[in-house]
């Protein structure tokens, strides 16, 4: 083997490792929803809007959610599973701390969680940061922000 090449070799070795990390949890992927209240089963009549941005960096995922024109405070807000046409379950709930209201039904939602912080499902199942990257990806999850007047949610988006 001509030595000379070898280090070239180790370095298209480590760009292949590199770019196969970033296809698992691992690795590195931005989602993103549009939260209103028509997406919301059954539907909601609001004026409120909002972004939720997902940042996963390793085994963190940064979050970042602004809505505004909220009839009132956010009480609660989560990444729940499920598809559009139906509610489902918690599997990431943004911890009290996380939510800042603001005035006029303004809220900003921010942080960051790991896999530690997924409540465990079953059907279909989720457990580590790799199945909850799975489920985004299929289209399977959405973030709800839930108010007093909608304790069901007054605002979801499809993450994606
Ligand atoms: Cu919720």
């Amino acid at each position: 083997m001509d030595r000379s090449r070898f280090p070239m070799v180790v370095t298209a070795a480590l760009v292949l490792a590199t770019a196969l990390a970033a296809n698992g949890a691992g690795g590195k992927g931005k989602f993103g929803a549009k939260l209103n209240g028509a997406s919301e089963t059954p539907p909601v009549d609001t004026k409120a809007t909002g972004t939720a941005t997902l940042t996963v960096s390793g085994t963190s995922v940064a979050y970042k959610i602004t809505a505004s024109g909220l009839s009132g405070n956010a009480t609660a807000a989560h990444i729940h599973l499920g598809p559009t046409t139906a509610a489902g379950p918690v599997v990431v709930p943004f911890p009290p701390t996380a939510i800042k209201n603001g005035a006029n039904g303004s809220v900003t939602i921010s942080g960051s969680f790991a896999e530690a912080d997924i409540k465990p499902q079953t059907d279909p199942a989720v457990k580590t940061l790799d199945d909850l990257i799975a489920q985004i990806r299929a289209g399977n999850t959405y973030v709800n922000i839930h108010t007093a007047a909608h304790p069901g949610g007054e605002i979801r988006g499809l993450l994606k």
